[in-house]
């Protein structure tokens, strides 16, 4: 199993030429505004307020570094990664001007970061597939970007209904090779298949 043991924030950016140089292999998180990235980002590092969360949406609006140390059963040596915290899409309140802003700053990513392995894509699990998640995924097959997609929040739907949920939400989504898993941060479930994944990454 992957375990993240020690993990700090390197910092924030917009402009390449801002991003931290790291050597390290990077997974990046990508989603609606207030889907739970940045929560799902201090679960997995089991560092409380390592990303900053909020109930407001739009609280990311820069591209956040963090570096990893992480350690495997496989291995006594522990080895480093990174995580980029997204800024959210898709919020209502957002001018035309911001939205562009924000194509920018992760079209500029993905494109100029050779670091960049995978990205997760979090969705909401209690809504139908949107058309803005429809559009990332979209583009990141276009690119050939790994990726996979995370159901947040399935604490807010009976359990019996997670495994057809996230089926029927994978489909809407256009999902074909890539995976889909529920998590829940707040009964701290599913995230071992997501760990796994990651793992499965890491050359
Ligand atoms: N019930 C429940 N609430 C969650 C879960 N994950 C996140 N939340 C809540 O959802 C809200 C938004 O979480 P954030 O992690 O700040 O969301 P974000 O995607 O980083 O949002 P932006 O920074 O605006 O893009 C917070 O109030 C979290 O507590 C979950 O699994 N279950
Ligand atoms: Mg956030």
């Amino acid at each position: 199993m992957l375990r993240f043991v020690q993990s700090f924030f390197v910092k924030s950016a917009v402009e390449p030429a801002d991003y931290p140089a790291s050597a390290y292999p990077e997974f990046a998180f990508a989603g609606r505004s207030n889907v739970g990235k940045s929560t799902l980002i201090n679960l997995i590092t089991d560092h409380h307020g390592l990303a900053k969360t909020s109930g407001t949406p739009g609280k990311t609006r820069l591209l956040n570094f963090f570096l990893i140390r992480y350690k495997t059963d496989d291995s006594d040596t522990p080895g480093f990664l990174q995580l980029t915290d997204l800024p959210g899409y898709g919020f209502a309140e957002v001018s035309q001007n911001e939205q562009e802003k924000w194509r920018k700053m992760v079209s500029k990513y993905v494109e100029q970061r050779p670091q960049l392995k995978s990205i997760v894509v979090l969705v909401d699990i209690r809504h139908d597939a949107d058309k803005k998640d429809i559009l990332m995924l979209e583009m990141l097959r276009l690119r050939n970007i790994d990726h996979c997609v995370v159901a947040t929040k399935s604490d807010k739907i009976p359990k019996t209904k997670i495994a057809k949920t996230i089926q029927t939400l994978g489909k809407g989504l256009g999902l074909k090779q890539e995976p889909i898993f529920a998590v829940s941060a707040l009964n701290n479930t599913g995230f071992e298949p997501l760990m796994d994944w990651i793992q499965s990454r890491l050359g």
